[in-house]
């Protein structure tokens, strides 16, 4: 496997030099935000500290967390660092509730944002030459014009299809020899489906390998989509607070995303908010060092996550992010027991004779959760006995039982009768909470 480097330097920089840098850049970015920011300033008073007393990376954990609700207490622009005339840009979370978490972008922050999402390209192996056919959504959601500035960097020929419209994202992608999409793992998905409906066999389209986001996916959601769309499925991971798409991303060897830790430190944090070693999983926390429009310190993501410093084969040094396990704020909490979305999805894949698309449903009964499972049964089983079918039910009952520990309802759908995303699929229905 050739891997090509965007930024070889940085990409392979040693670690001791690499530290360097960040250190350089934490003293800066902390002297910045107590300067500029009263948010920040006031924290650090209550803290006792000064930027004299962050030295270096050393000193991270002196520093106070920040959480979304104190984005919310300073909506929209109280965390920005700079005068809004230095704004170009601003972008905002797809919260579903209240008001979005919006971030502001100077021009130079654009640039290094673009600079980050090429150097994702690359990793993925995207070049001058490649097609590629952007599908996630233009607007305040950063997917879109975060996928579409890094596709320019690089040189490659940029389809802004934005998201939606399949029958036309299939047209495109076959007529203009698209080889490289860009879209949520969930939509990446509905493509492949509504090209096998329609017929479109893979030796008709020039894809090589998909950049998919924004959203979790599990390992046999991979295997899924690099079969059906015969490429590779690379994740690639951001939110919009710290930049959007390219804060981490996986290259070629599917080991995990790379971590430019040139412009963020990641820590993993514990439950009893202690700073993790590799390898355990916990919140995924972000410290920018070159964002000026709104930097933030020690960002809490509440996605659940491990860091590995394991030497990747591509030679890049940066450390590299799991796939993420869930949100501490998606858990469900089914008759006491902590289940997350992934882990069911995770078990509905495995099973031969569904369709990898399902709807999670909780309810209550009297004081009892429920938990209904709806999977969509593949066309071959339609012609399936009641006694073929129930066994399928019970097998999957058994398999959430074990790998889970909860006992769910599982009812059979149609198949392509569950609603498809051209986005963040919404997977989970908690009627308790209505
Ligand atoms: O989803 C940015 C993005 C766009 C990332 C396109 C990748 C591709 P937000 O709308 O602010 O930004 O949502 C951020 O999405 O905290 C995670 O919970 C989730 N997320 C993003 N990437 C991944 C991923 C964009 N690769 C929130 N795997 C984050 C799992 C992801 N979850």
């Amino acid at each position: 496997m050739r891997h090509i480097y965007w930024n070889e330097t940085m990409e392979r920089m040693d670690r001791s030099s690499l530290r360097a840098i960040q250190d350089e850049r934490l003293r800066d970015v902390v002297r910045r935000v107590y300067t500029n920011v009263p948010f920040y300033r006031d924290r650090m008073q209550q803290a006792g500290l000064t930027p004299a007393d962050i030295r270096g990376v050393q000193d991270l954990h002196l520093l106070p967390y920040t959480v979304k609700q104190d984005l919310r207490d300073h909506y929209p622009f109280g965390l920005f660092a700079v005068p809004q005339s230095e704004i170009v840009r601003i972008h905002a979370s797809s919260g579903t509730t209240g008001k979005p978490s919006v971030s502001g972008y100077t021009s130079g922050d654009v640039d290094r944002w673009s600079e980050l999402m090429a150097r994702s390209m690359y990793c993925a192996g995207v070049t001058r030459g490649d097609v590629v056919q952007i599908a996630y959504g233009y607007g305040l959601f950063t997917g879109g014009l975060g996928a579409h500035y890094g596709a320019e960097r690089v040189g490659a020929s940029v389809i802004p299809m934005s998201g939606g419209n399949t029958a036309r994202q299939m047209m495109l992608m076959e007529d203009f020899g698209t080889t490289t999409l860009c879209c949520t793992p969930s939509y990446a998905m509905n493509i492949a489906e509504s090209l096998r409906e329609a017929g479109v066999t893979i030796d008709r389209l020039k894809l090589k390998v998909g950049v998919f986001g924004a959203e979790t996916w599990s390992p046999r959601m991979r295997y899924l989509i690099e079969q059906a769309l015969g490429i590779d499925a690379l994740n690639v991971y951001g939110l919009s607070e710290v930049m959007g798409p390219g804060v981490s991303m996986e290259c070629l060897c599917k080991q995990g995303m790379h971590i430019w830790e040139d412009h963020f430190i990641a820590e993993i944090i514990g439950e009893n908010n202690e700073t993790l070693p590799y390898g355990q999983e916990g919140d995924l926390t972000f410290t920018t060092l070159t964002k000026h429009g709104m930097p933030l310190l020690r960002y809490r993501t509440h996605d659940i996550c491990h860091l590995t410093d394991e030497p990747c084969p591509c030679g890049r040094t940066h450390i590299r992010m799991g796939p993420i396990q869930g949100r501490t704020d998606d858990m469900l909490i089914i008759r006491g027991v902590n289940v997350f979305p992934s882990q069911i999805e995770h078990v509905l894949l495995g099973i031969k004779g569904i369709e990898p698309n399902y709807m999670i449903v909780v309810d209550r009964e009297g004081a009892l959760d429920t938990l209904e499972v709806q999977v969509e049964l593949s066309a071959e089983l339609l012609g399936d006995t009641v006694k073929e079918i129930e066994a399928l039910r019970s097998k999957i009952q058994t398999k959430l039982g074990n790998d889970v520990l909860v006992h769910a309802d599982v009812k059979f759908c149609q198949p392509g009768s569950l609603v498809r995303s051209d986005g963040k699929a919404k997977r989970v229905v908690d009627r308790r909470k209505m």
